[in-house]
C-alpha cells in the first residue's frame, strides 16, 4: 500500500497537535478517517475500503481514497496533471515543458540540464543566440504509462509537445520529468503512444506537419523534397531507434498487443497546405508499420543516416515491406487499439463513421493475400465528427463525436455482423450528451489487456454556461461518466485548465510513488559529485567555496526544518553564484524551498533531495533568502541574509 504514511512521523507531528491539525482539514487524508483519528497516526488508510471502490459512486468521502490515478494532458500549459479518479481531485501537477514557479522547473540547474541535453546541435545554437538554453513552453497532447506484456507497469508516463517536436518521460516513483528529447527530422509531435508489447521498448510518434529533410531556404518551396515522418525511440535510453518516411501526414498513432504493428492516421493525404486542399480528397489513409521489417532493415545498415538517425523509406512509391496504407474516408483522426488485442478503430471525423480494422487480417495484408480494404471488417455509423474511441473490456467501444457532443457506446461484435450484412442489428447501444464539443475520451485501463469498464472520461473542448462566468478565457471540461452499469450514468463536471487534450486512467495498483527521496538518486549525482569536488559533504557541511581566483561561487547549505544551516553569506558584486541546497529532513511531506529575493532565484527542495540554481550577483547590498514552503510553525523565521559586497 504506497498511499500510507510509511514513516512514523509526518509533517504534521512538526506543526504541533497532530490530531487537532488533522481535524481541521488539508493534511486529514492520510488517515483512513475520523474514527482512525483517535487511534494514532500510523493507521492504515487501506483499512477501510473507499467508498467509491464500495459502491461505485463518484462520491469520495474527505480522508478516503481515490481508486484510480489520472495522468492529464495539460495542453498548452506544457505540464502534466495527476487526478484522482473518480473525484476527479486534482492531486498533483507536473511541470514538464514549461516553467513552474511553485517547484522552480526551468529555474534549477538540474531542471535546465533535463530540458536541454536532448536538444539537437541546431536548436541549442538557436537557443543561445536567444540567450536561452532551452524553449520555455510546450504543447502537450497524450500522456501514456510504460507497458509490459500489455498492460502498465508503473514505471514512466511519456508525454509529446507538439509545439517544439519533443517527447518527455516523467518518472511515476517520483512524478517528475526526468528526460526530455527533441526529434530530428520531424515537425510538431502530435500522435504518441507506447510500444505494449513485450514491453515498453518503443515510444512512438507522428511528426505531423511535413517539411524537407534538409530544411534551409533552397528546399523551403519545393514540395516535392517535402516528407512525413514517422519516429520509434527507445524508451529506456530516450535515444532516438529508428524513423520511417511516409506519404501524407501522420495525426494520432496507437499499436497492437504483439508487438508486430503501429498505425498513424493521416490526414493530409493530399499533401496539402490550406483546409481546402487538406480536405478535398473523399479519402485518406492509415499508415501500418511492420516493426520487425523495418528493424531488420535497420539492423542490415539498409537505412540512411539522416542527422544520426537510421531512416527508411516507407513512401507509397517505394512499395517497402515497411508500411501499407489503408484508406479511410476523409480526414480520421485516432487509432485506438481494443484491449482484446484483436481490432483497431479508426475515427472518421469527417466521415461519420468508425472503421474496424482487424489485426489478424493485417498479417494477411503484408503477406500479399488480401486487400488492404479487405482489412476492415466493420465500419458503423456513430455521429457526427467522430474523434476517439475507448473500450470498456466488455466488447464495447465508446467514441467520442464532436459536432453532435456525444458518447456514443457501441458494441463491436455487432458491427462487424452488420457489416457482414446482417441488417436485423444495431451496433449502437446509446447516446450520451455530453457538455460540450468533446474532444479526447478514454475509460479506466482501457489502453490495456486489463480494461475493467469502470469510469469514463469525456474531455470537452468547450464550457460555455457550465460554470461560473470567469471571464473571457473560459476554462474546459472533463467530465466523468460511470460507465459499469448497462447504461453511461454522467456524474461529474471538472473544469481545467487550457487544455487537456487526453488523458489515461490507471489503476492505484499500478502506481506506487516513493514518499521521500533517495538522496542517492541519480537525480542529485551532479551535486555530489561537484561538491566532492569542493570538498563539501552534502547534507553535513555549510561552506563558501570560492572556485580558483574566478567569479564562481559556490554555497552548500543544508535546510532542517525550521532553518538553513548558513544564515548569511558574502559574495561580490559580478559573481556567478550557485546555491545548493539538501534538505536533510526525512519527514514526509516535508518540502522546503529556496527563494532570493529579487533574484529570479525560487526552487523546492523535497525531504532528502539536493537542489541549486546559478544567477549573478549584481546588485549590491543586503538581499533576504527564505523557504517558501510552509514547513514548520516556525517557517516564517527559515531565512537568511546574503550580502553582495
Ligand atoms: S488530438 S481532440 Cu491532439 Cu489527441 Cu484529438
Ligand atoms: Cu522550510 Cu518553510
Ligand atoms: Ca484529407
Amino acid at each position: 500500500m504506497s498511499n500510507e504514511c510509511k514513516l512514523g512521523v509526518t509533517r504534521r507531528d512538526l506543526l504541533g497537535n497532530s490530531i487537532k491539525v488533522a481535524a481541521l482539514g488539508g493534511l486529514a487524508n492520510m488517515t483512513a478517517g475520523p474514527a482512525v483519528l483517535g487511534s494514532g497516526l500510523l493507521a492504515a488508510a487501506s483499512a477501510v475500503p473507499s467508498s467509491a471502490e464500495a459502491s461505485g459512486n463518484a462520491n469520495v468521502p474527505p480522508g478516503q481514497l481515490d481508486e484510480y490515478y489520472g495522468f492529464w494532458s495539460g495542453g498548452h500549459s506544457g505540464e502534466v496533471r495527476v487526478l484522482g479518479i473518480p473525484s476527479m481531485r486534482e492531486l498533483m501537477r507536473i511541470p514538464v515543458f514549461n516553467r513552474e514557479s511553485a517547484t522552480g522547473w526551468g529555474l534549477t540547474n538540474e531542471s535546465l540540464k533535463i530540458l536541454s541535453s536532448g536538444l539537437t546541435p541546431e536548436t541549442k545554437e538557436f537557443l543561445k543566440k536567444q540567450g536561452k538554453v532551452t524553449f520555455d513552453h510546450g504543447d502537450t497532447h497524450h500522456p501514456r504509462m510504460s507497458y509490459t506484456d500489455g498492460s502498465y507497469d508503473g514505471r514512466y508516463v511519456y508525454i509529446n509537445d507538439k509545439s517544439n517536436t519533443r517527447i518527455a518521460r516523467i518518472r511515476v516513483d517520483i512524478m517528475k520529468t526526468d528526460s526530455v528529447l527533441e526529434i530530428p527530422n520531424a515537425h510538431a509531435i502530435h500522435g504518441l503512444r507506447l510500444q505494449r508489447y513485450p514491453k515498453t521498448g518503443y515510444v512512438f510518434c507522428n511528426s505531423e506537419m511535413r517539411r524537407p529533410l534538409q530544411n534551409d531556404p533552397s528546399t523551403m518551396r519545393d514540395v516535392s523534397k517535402y516528407v512525413g515522418i514517422f519516429s520509434a525511440v527507445d524508451g529506456e535510453t530516450m535515444k532516438m531507434a529508428w524513423q520511417v518516411m511516409i506519404s501524407g501526414n501522420l495525426d494520432n498513432c496507437d499499436c497492437d498487443y504483439k508487438g508486430k504493428y503501429a498505425i498513424s492516421t493521416c490526414y493530409n493525404s493530399e499533401e496539402g497546405f490550406t483546409t481546402a486542399e487538406m480536405t478535398a480528397a473523399p479519402a485518406d489513409h492509415v499508415v501500418i508499420f511492420n516493426i520487425k521489417a523495418i528493424e531488420e532493415a535497420v539492423k542490415a545498415g539498409k537505412a540512411q543516416m539522416i542527422n544520426g538517425v537510421p531512416v527508411v523509406d516507407g513512401r507509397k512509391d517505394a512499395k517497402s515491406q515497411f508500411t501499407r496504407y489503408i484508406p479511410i474516408a476523409n480526414n480520421p483522426h485516432d487509432a485506438n487499439a481494443a484491449p482484446d488485442g484483436k481490432y483497431v478503430v479508426v475515427s472518421g471525423k469527417l466521415s461519420p463513421t468508425v472503421y474496424v480494422i482487424e489485426w489478424d487480417k493485417v498479417d494477411l495484408l503484408f503477406e500479399g493475400k488480401i486487400t488492404e480494404k479487405e482489412t476492415i471488417v466493420a465500419n458503423p455509423e456513430v455521429g457526427l465528427g467522430p474523434l476517439h474511441t475507448t473500450y470498456d473490456g466488455r466488447g464495447n467501444a465508446y467514441t467520442s463525436v464532436f459536432l453532435d457532443s456525444q458518447i456514443v457506446k457501441w458494441n463491436i461484435a455487432d458491427a462487424i455482423k452488420q457489416y457482414q450484412g446482417d441488417k436485423s442489428v444495431n451496433p449502437i447501444r446509446q447516446k450520451l450528451d455530453v457538455h460540450y464539443q468533446v474532444g479526447h475520451t478514454n475509460a479506466s485501463m482501457a489502453e490495456t489487456k486489463d480494461a475493467d469498464g469502470k469510469w469514463l472520461v469525456a474531455l470537452c473542448k468547450f464550457s460555455k454556461d457550465r460554470f461560473l462566468n470567469v471571464g473571457p478565457l473560459k476554462p474546459e471540461n472533463d467530465q466523468l461518466i460511470d460507465i459499469s452499469g448497462d447504461e453511461m450514468k454522467l456524474v461529474h463536471d471538472g473544469p481545467t485548465f487550457p487544455e487537456p487534450h487526453d488523458a489515461i486512467i490507471v489503476h492505484k495498483s499500478k502506481v506506487n510513488p516513493v514518499e521521500v527521496y533517495n538522496k542517492n538518486d541519480p537525480l542529485f549525482a551532479d551535486l555530489y559529485a561537484m561538491a566532492k569536488k569542493d570538498g563539501v559533504e552534502l547534507g553535513k557541511d555549510s561552506k563558501v567555496v570560492r572556485e580558483d581566483k574566478s567569479n564562481k561561487v559556490r554555497v552548500y547549505m543544508v535546510s532542517h526544518a525550521p532553518t538553513f544551516s548558513m544564515t548569511e553569506f558574502n559574495v561580490k558584486r559580478g559573481d556567478e553564484v550557485t546555491i545548493i541546497v539538501t534538505n536533510v529532513d526525512e519527514v514526509v511531506d516535508l518540502t522546503h524551498g529556496l527563494t532570493v529575493v529579487g533574484h529570479n532565484v525560487c526552487f523546492e527542495v523535497g525531504p532528502q533531495a539536493t537542489a541549486s540554481a546559478t544567477f549573478k550577483a549584481d546588485r549590491p547590498g543586503v538581499w533576504y533568502y527564505y523557504c517558501q514552503w510552509f514547513c514548520h510553525a516556525l517557517h516564517m523565521e527559515m531565512q537568511g541574509r546574503m550580502f553582495v559586497e
